[in-house]
């Protein structure tokens, strides 16, 4: 096995033995399969639109494969093997669909090679031999893998774009063998930042549609006396689903991670079982799940093996594009009904309440709506001084020691700066207390990391209220972390809208090569992360 794709990869170089994230080598080398099918079948669909003749390819196997191989996500082998099957059969409908129709398509191994059973060295990321061209590839496809989750996760609320998708898709497409031109994948990375960009707008347009615009909300962090179900992962849906089947069975339901944001929702106050958010960032499951005592239910990434002797192993249920070996998958939606979540609220039913590990209260909804809602408090305390500048960490968490950086540069920051923050990164400080300025919190959470498109429209309201040109004039600040492919899309969206100056760490990716470090470093000026002394000293000056 070869995979790179996050930032915890074995030694910083690549996880060649078995996934730090726990992938085994057999998954990886089918999830390597799985994407080989998939830029195929991405070849040939966007070959088709541009013959001109419709094209019914059920691009939804592209963007759950592409969200499957998130890290994280999906464990299964034989939820991977079913997902290559269903690409491969598709791949082969359309080719003979090109046959019949007389469209040329380009010679490349991706779009003809139906056969997966067997091992080939040409599966694998390394099969590419010029290490630019390789790094370029595979930054186009993490960025997609991303920005497909964010795309899945819109569709699932009906909200769809097929301009967009097929946006997506193209740019797929030229991660095949048959391109080797680097001018091709640097323009080609500059449109998936953009395609980024939209679907995180599609997103939060579908969220706020559906649940209203977030507002400044208290969450508990303690728990009650009912046995309870704990919601992971991005998916709204999912969540209003379980809410109303819950109700009258005297199960809560708690927010896990990434779902936090869900209680900033005007929608999601009315149901009385909507309990608090339990536990932390994802990498510390091991520990809190096993206290939860009730089900917990996967609606995304990011799921950590669990232990041999893990009380909480036959409490766990995946559904969307994530699953885990001999774990219950909650089926997809069929013709619009809503999925069957009993077996987690019977599951449920039969356990123990939580047992509470913290208590208090942690404020958000600090989303684009209402901090523009502030806009002239906040205005104003930029012009008193009060306020020196804004500082976003947002992004992703991670289990490294390392990442207490992002804990001690919060901590070091003075008190006339405010962080603005999205995604399960903001763990690392949102319960620190840091304070307000003239009322306004020190720490702004917006939501998810997809609402890292909140944090762009704030920048850009800032920027009309200071009547300043540039973005990059404002004084915002940037000291992001990333861990998934899902902040690699949000990375691109942001370089896509010309911003500048950001610090990506705890380290720099490693599929990113010299070169590619070297025109970032010119075009962007991005730079990693230090010391939190030299840090503090050098983003603040
Ligand atoms: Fe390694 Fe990360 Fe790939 Fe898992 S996802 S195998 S930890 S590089
Ligand atoms: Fe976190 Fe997995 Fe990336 Fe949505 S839940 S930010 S790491």
């Amino acid at each position: 096995m070869f995979c790179y794709q996050c930032q915890e990869t074995a030694k910083g170089t690549g996880c060649t033995v078995r996934g730090v994230c726990g992938k085994e080598p057999y998954l990886a080398d089918q999830m390597d399969k799985l994407i080989y099918a998939i830029r195929g079948l991405c070849v040939l669909h966007t070959h088709i639109k541009k013959s001109g003749k419709d094209c019914d390819c059920n691009t939804h196997l592209i963007f759950d494969g592409l969200f499957a191989t998130i890290t994280n996500a999906n464990f299964c082998m034989v939820s991977t093997g079913e997902k290559l099957k269903a690409v491969v059969k598709e791949k082969k409908r359309l080719l003979q669909f090109c046959k019949d129709n007389g469209i040329n398509i380009p010679n490349c191994d991706e779009v003809y090679c139906v056969d997966f059973d067997h091992e080939d060295r040409k599966f694998s990321v390394m099969f590419e031999p010029d290490e630019e061209i390789r790094g370029l590839k595979q930054l186009l496809t993490y960025g997609a893998k991303g920005t497909a989750a964010y795309i899945e996760h819109a569709a699932n609320l009906g909200f769809t774009d097929e301009e967009l998708n097929d946006e997506l898709i193209a740019a797929i497409a030229l991660t095949c063998c048959h391109n080797e031109d680097v001018g091709v994948l640097m323009r080609a990375i500059q449109t998936m930042g953009e395609i980024a960009f939209k679907a995180m707008e599609l997103l939060d347009k579908a969220n706020t549609k559906t649940y209203g615009q977030p507002e400044i909300t208290k969450v508990d962090l303690g728990v009650g006396k009912n046995p309870g179900i704990l919601v992971s992962g991005h998916d709204l849906k999912d969540l209003e689903e379980l809410l109303e089947q819950t109700q009258g069975t005297g199960v809560d339901v708690y927010t896990h991670s990434e779902m936090l944001p869900a209680h900033y929702y005007p929608f999601f106050k009315k149901y009385p079982n909507f309990k608090g958010n339990y536990g932390n960032a994802w990498w510390k499951q091991r520990i809190e799940f096993e206290t939860f005592n009730g089900p917990i239910l996967f609606t995304s990434n990011c799921i950590v093996p669990p232990l041999e002797n893990a009380s909480y192993k036959g409490r766990i249920f995946t559904t969307n594009s994530t699953a885990y070996p001999n774990t219950l998958h909650i089926a997809d939606r069929v013709d619009g009904k809503p999925k069957d979540f009993s077996p987690i609220i019977n599951k449920a039913r039969e356990c123990e309440p939580p047992i509470p590990i913290e208590k208090g209260q942690i404020t958000g909804g600090f989303a684009h709506n209402q901090v523009i809602a502030l806009a002239d408090k906040i205005v104003e305390a930029v012009k008193s001084g009060a306020i020196r500048k804004f500082v976003v960490m947002a992004g992703c968490d991670g289990r490294m020691p390392e990442r207490d950086y992002y804990t001690e540069f919060a901590k070091g920051l003075p008190k006339d700066t405010v962080i603005l923050t999205a995604g399960c990164a903001k763990y690392r400080y949102i319960k620190l207390n840091l304070g307000e300025i003239n009322g306004i919190p020190r720490v702004l959470d917006a939501g998810q990391c997809n609402d890292c498109y909140s944090l762009v429209k704030i920048a850009l309201a800032l920027k009309d209220a200071f009547n300043v040109k540039d973005v990059n004039e404002l004084p915002i600040i940037y000291n992001i972390a990333w861990y998934e492919q899902k902040a690699v899309a949000v990375l691109l969206a942001l370089l896509s809208l010309g911003i500048q100056n950001l610090h990506i760490g705890p380290s720099i990716p490693t599929f990113m090569t010299p070169d590619m470090r070297y025109v970032l470093k010119r075009k962007f000026n991005i730079g990693t992360i230090t010391t939190v002394k030299n840090d503090l000293e050098t983003m603040l000056a």
